[in-house]
């Protein structure tokens, strides 16, 4: 396991990457602005699966550079990339043989984002790795019956062994197959009362069969201490802790962890979030977090064009000026 965790363990600052369809409707929708985080709003405006699913047709990334954006997350002194496979809208940014949900089937760009992302982040020497929703507001077998209360923790779904047998699992193996630069596995939408930490247990050894030198998060099982930690019942899965938005007070002593936090309010692109926290800010965050013996891992979250914002470009910039004058480039 030491060794398994060792690159992970020294890398201290990632880039994790919210892009998908929610990017098209950037936090408005029907000419009204959605409080919360954008990634969110086919749940919070209520959207018809079927309506929401056009959004796919205007997603056309055309200004999408892998290499671009894997170096500013280079220059910025980030080691490694987390990307968003599938979020809890079900949206693919890969080409899945399993379902015609994806970015290479449903949109007007038709090219494998998530492959070209994969290659870019090798090539500038990071380690590379998905998010990935357990919870699916899209799968007829996996979202909340009852809709349009797409989330829920109390609806279970009678289908659900189903949607991971014939759905998750094999996207998950075209994953860790299709994709051989992808170290981590970030899992998500596991507060669902379909999905247990037995299951996640489950999940968790046979990722780590399809590839033993698989890192993964404390998400893919069912019950987080709290927002961040392990689970409570011991025997639960995962590698690492996940505190959102938060730097734990003391650290999490005994437990690998890595802080994620967004520049601004959303972690899915909104066009009028301009909330942005200060380069100062930023670079305190990670200093505290590597003081505690933590990893941060910051939040882009790019238009459906395929432009990392400005200003999250700019304080990425800044925050490598800072490492390189403090000798951490
Ligand atoms: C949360 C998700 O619900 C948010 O949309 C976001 O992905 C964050 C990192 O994790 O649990």
């Amino acid at each position: 396991r030491d060794a398994r965790m060792q690159w992970w363990r020294e890398a201290r600052f990632g880039m994790f990457i919210h892009w998908g369809l929610y990017a098209v409707p950037a936090g408005s929708y029907k000419g009204e602005r959605l409080p919360n985080i954008g990634e969110w709003i086919m749940n919070n405006a209520h959207i018809p699966v079927a309506e929401y699913e056009q959004f796919a047709q205007r997603f056309d990334p055309e200004q999408f550079d892998a290499d671009a954006w894997a170096r500013t997350a280079k220059a910025a002194g980030m080691k490694y990339i987390i990307i968003t496979s599938k979020h809890h809208d079900g949206f693919a940014i890969f080409d899945s043989k399993v379902s015609r949900y994806d970015i290479v089937d449903a949109t007007p760009y038709h090219r494998d984002a998530l492959k070209a992302l994969a290659a870019a982040a090798h090539r500038e020497g990071l380690k590379f790795g998905v998010y990935y929703s357990i919870m699916d507001w899209h799968h007829p077998d996996a979202q909340a019956p009852n809709y349009p209360e797409y989330n829920s923790r109390t609806k279970t779904n009678p289908n659900f062994a189903r949607y991971v047998e014939t759905y998750m699992k094999p996207q998950l193996r075209e994953l860790v197959t299709q994709y051989p630069e992808i170290d981590v596995l970030w899992f998500d939408g596991e507060w669902i009362p379909d999905w247990s930490d037995a299951q996640g247990k489950a999940l968790y050894d046979w990722l780590r069969t399809l590839k033993p030198s698989l890192i993964i998060n404390n998400r893919v099982g069912h019950s987080r201490n709290g927002m961040q930690g392990m689970s409570a019942s011991g025997d639960a899965p995962g590698d690492f802790g996940t505190p959102e938005q938060q730097v734990p007070p003391e650290g999490l002593p005994g437990i690998d962890w890595e802080t994620c936090m967004t520049m601004n309010d959303t972690w899915g692109f909104k066009s009028y979030d301009d909330d942005w926290k200060d380069t100062k800010t930023l670079v305190r965050t990670l200093v505290d977090v590597a003081s505690k013996g933590g990893n941060l891992l910051l939040n882009v979250g790019p238009t459906a064009q395929g432009l990392i914002p400005a200003p999250s470009v700019s304080r990425l910039r800044e925050m490598g000026d800072w490492m390189r004058a403090n000798g951490n480039g």
